[in-house]
């Protein structure tokens, strides 16, 4: 596991800049707008970043009095996040559309003349997933996810934003812990920068991120345990056995913001469930800018993503801001869940 680099280091480890370039380089063809997309989206998570790092010293914590379309209390910070990423992506031009859990309808990018601006990219995101845990210094994250413009389309829409998983040219997320870490994929492996405060700069130190195919750590809110399903309660009491040859009873680690979770679990190994419950039938998490994008960056380390009973990047998408329950993580516990949740698994009690 690379480590934070000494001060004599720092110029060992690839900027993120560095390795837009060489990546673009193994295309001929391309045109550099896609890694000016992934700078934009760069330099919106550092300013985010500098604001949540004096969160507690300026009046930035609290409620802005307005509620999300999702119904929730908007944070100020989810509102200063959401700011700073659409400006950033309007600035840098290569963007044509964005979604955002904070914005009731699609935002199109147009110039201030009113053009369309001819960005070939659309933008889905959460900007700041599980805010409501800043004013308690918990670790919060931006997620994203980033579609082509079909090329008949001249001028993007909703319409052109509802593609299904698969579909995505890329997706990332940034997590706002005891370090700040951009880790991203553009579907060709699972890449992790961490951010170097004293230069400003995102270093590699995560290169080629694979994810355990197996895990000993489940991540769910079991407050919800009543509502459950019956072949997850069943899954539940099966990792909780005492079985030292499979490594039971399992740890629980749920720390309510899904980034962190996520991000610990791709690392270590590990499952997060938001499942369907009497309060959420579809769950809770977004399917667009949460589900999605993490769904691509697990699968790209070798993971899986369900809804329980199928992959999350094959469902087809109704509306921005639906919702789907979540089984995401080590492949081989996923697979597991989605057996018992079939009750074909007839695992030893
Ligand atoms: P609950 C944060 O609001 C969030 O969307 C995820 O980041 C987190 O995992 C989940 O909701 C927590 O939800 O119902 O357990 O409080």
């Amino acid at each position: 596991m690379a480590t934070t680099p000494r001060r004599e280091e720092i110029g060992a480890f690839m900027t993120l800049e560095q390795f837009i370039l060489d990546r673009q380089e193994q295309f001929p063809h391309s045109t550099g707008s896609f890694s000016r997309l992934i700078r934009d989206l760069s330099v919106a998570a550092k300013i985010v970043n500098w604001n949540m790092r004096r969160a507690g010293i300026v009046d930035v914590f609290g409620a802005t009095g307005e509620v999300n379309v999702q119904g929730e209390v908007q944070q100020k910070m989810d509102l200063m996040a959401h700011t700073e990423f659409v400006r950033a992506l309007r600035r840098g031009g290569e963007c044509c559309l964005i979604g955002s859990e904070e914005h009731s309808e699609a935002i199109p990018m147009r110039t201030d003349a009113d053009i369309a601006t001819d960005g070939k990219y659309i933008v889905l995101m959460d900007p700041l997933d599980g805010s409501s845990n800043i004013e308690v210094n918990v670790s919060v994250g931006t997620i994203f996810s980033i579609y082509r413009l079909p090329d008949h389309v001249r001028e993007a829409t909703l319409a052109e934003a509802l593609q299904p998983g698969v579909d995505q040219v890329g997706a990332g997320y940034v997590v706002y812990g005891s370090s700040t870490m951009l880790v991203y994929s553009t579907g060709f492996g699972v890449n992790g920068f961490t951010l170097d405060p004293s230069i400003g700069e995102f270093l590699l130190t995560h290169p080629n991120i694979r994810t355990p195919v197996d895990g000993k750590v489940y991540s769910i809110n079991e407050g919800h345990y009543n509502s459950f399903e019956p072949g997850l309660k069943k899954y539940i009491k099966w990792m909780q056995r005492e079985d030292a040859a499979t490594s039971r009873p399992y740890t629980t680690r749920y720390i309510g913001s899904f980034v962190s979770d996520f991000h610990r679990n791709l690392l270590k190994g590990g499952l997060y469930i938001y499942p369907a419950t009497e309060s959420a039938a579809e769950g809770k998490l977004r399917l667009m800018y949460e589900a999605n994008p993490m769904a691509y960056i697990v699968e790209q380390a070798g993971g899986a993503a369900s809804d329980g009973r199928g992959r999350i990047l094959e469902k087809i998408p109704r509306a921005l801001h639906q919702r789907t329950p979540l089984y995401i993580g080590s492949a081989r516990m996923v697979e597991r869940a989605e057996a018992f949740l079939r009750g074909d698994l007839d695992l030893e009690p």
